[in-house]
């Protein structure tokens, strides 16, 4: 590994900008540093957008420096207009307080509890006045300055409230917070986040003198090799929250990465080493169709987020759905593996397989074509293969009556969930 964080996340290809790059370098090879990431509660999961500050984060704590999460409870409640071209709804104060602990929860899991903190500057924001704000800091913000931000100067032709304007200052005054409290000397955030941050240096300089040492530095944008967007799958953005996203679904998006991409990706999103990488890219190029560095990707950052059990599951999951073997897999591998597939529902009682495809669960379009499927061999029922066109299909034989698993020639499953 690389001796100093810099160098290790040049390699990584997760630098952006930087406010100062030696003094930075300077600053994390002398000593073990404070370094804070800001979330807004805006939402009640992560999704693998946000990863990509996090395992920065995270890579700091691992090489000794003291990581801080920020969850905006306050800058959540008056909304980031970085990234964004219309004004945001106000979110209540309890959905962001209910947000707050859902993001609180996932954050502890990543980062453990040592050599780790987590702030919220509701607990600060919150307790000052009017007057204090327009006195201490706003004095400190020249207008003319704040409009030339990218992220508002995008707005000013269709317009940004005077609270989505104020929004840089906020964050300003956390930075300047969390430097005088909290011993925090650089702040990392996405792309978006530079305007924010350097307000925040800006302060700092002008309220403690200008040698004080304080540093910004932000990632790019992840994007993936085709130009579409990384972190979104037909269904919609990938969430950390499991019960948004199944771990097994979160595998699979892994696992489904182009060639293209998986490289970057692997140095990105798992902590795999200079070695162990080139080799993964190696075998991409000799051996593409085993997507050795795709399963490596997947289960790396699969056990990252939801723990070495949730590979081992996930993978026990496209075993079987890729080979029919689906009668021993648990309720909650079904639940989890199936979400993609058309699900039916249908009673408990028995009945002949050819009315039970076409009346009661309508996987077969007509008799005729029941009766054929059956005949080749083209149906299986929970794992077996089902010739006979006179069979029973009783729900009560496997999955504690639970569920049927209909397959369909290859690859084309059905659940059946029984009532
Ligand atoms: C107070 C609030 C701070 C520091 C940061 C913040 C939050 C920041 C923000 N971040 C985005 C978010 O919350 O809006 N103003 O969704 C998001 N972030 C992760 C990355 C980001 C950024 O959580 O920084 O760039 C997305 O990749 O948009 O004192």
């Amino acid at each position: 590994m690389a001796d100093n964080i810099l160098d290790e996340l040049a390699w990584r290809g997760a630098l952006n900008q930087m406010t100062d790059e030696d003094g930075l370098r300077k600053l994390t090879t002398d000593k073990q540093v404070g370094i804070y990431a800001g979330t807004d509660p805006t939402g009640d999961s992560l999704h693998v957008g946000h990863l990509i500050p996090f395992m920065i984060l995270k890579r700091f704590q691992l090489m000794g420096h003291k990581p801080v999460i920020l969850i905006g409870g306050g800058t959540g409640s008056i909304g980031d207009p970085s990234g964004r071209n219309s004004e945001r709804v106000l979110q209540t104060m309890e959905t962001i307080a209910h947000n707050k602990q859902a993001l609180t929860a996932q954050m502890v899991r990543m980062f453990g509890t040592d050599n780790f903190r987590i702030v919220d500057n509701y607990s600060w924001l919150s307790q000052m006045s009017m007057l204090d704000f327009l006195r201490d800091y706003g004095k400190l913000f020249p207008v003319n300055q704040m409009l030339a931000k990218e992220v508002v100067a995008s707005r000013l032709e269709n317009g940004i409230s005077y609270t989505e304007f104020t929004y840089q200052i906020l964050q300003a005054i956390d930075f300047l917070h969390l430097l005088q409290h909290e011993d925090v000397q650089v702040q990392l955030g996405g792309a978006d986040q530079w305007g924010n941050i350097t307000a925040g240096i800006d302060l700092i300089h002008k309220v403690t003198g200008s040698d004080t040492k304080a540093y910004g530095l932000t990632n790019p944008l992840m994007l993936k090799a085709d130009g579409t967007k990384f972190g979104k799958s037909a269904g919609g953005a990938i969430w950390l929250d499991p019960e948004k996203t199944s771990p097994y679904e979160f595998y699979q998006f892994w696992f489904n990465q182009d060639d293209a991409d998986v490289e970057r990706f692997l140095k990105f999103f798992t902590f795999l080493d200079r070695d162990e990488i080139a080799a993964l890219v190696a075998l991409t190029q000799s051996h593409p169709e085993r997507r050795e560095a795709q399963r490596r990707l997947a289960q790396e950052v699969t056990a990252f987020v939801h723990g070495p059990e949730a590979v081992k599951e996930a993978e026990a999951i496209s075993a079987a759905l890729f080979s029919g073997d689906v009668q021993d897999l648990t309720a909650a591998e079904i639940e989890q593996g199936f979400k993609q597939f058309p699900d039916t529902t249908a009673p408990k009682t028995p009945e002949n397989i050819i009315t039970w495809l076409v009346d009661t669960t309508k996987i077969e379009a007509s008799r005729r074509q029941a009766r054929e499927d059956v005949q080749n061999g083209a149906i299986t029922i929970n794992g077996a293969k089902v010739r006979d066109v006179e069979a029973t299909v009783d729900p009560s034989d496997h999955f504690d009556g639970q569920f049927v698993i209909v397959r369909r020639g290859k690859k084309k499953y059905f659940l059946v969930r029984i009532r």
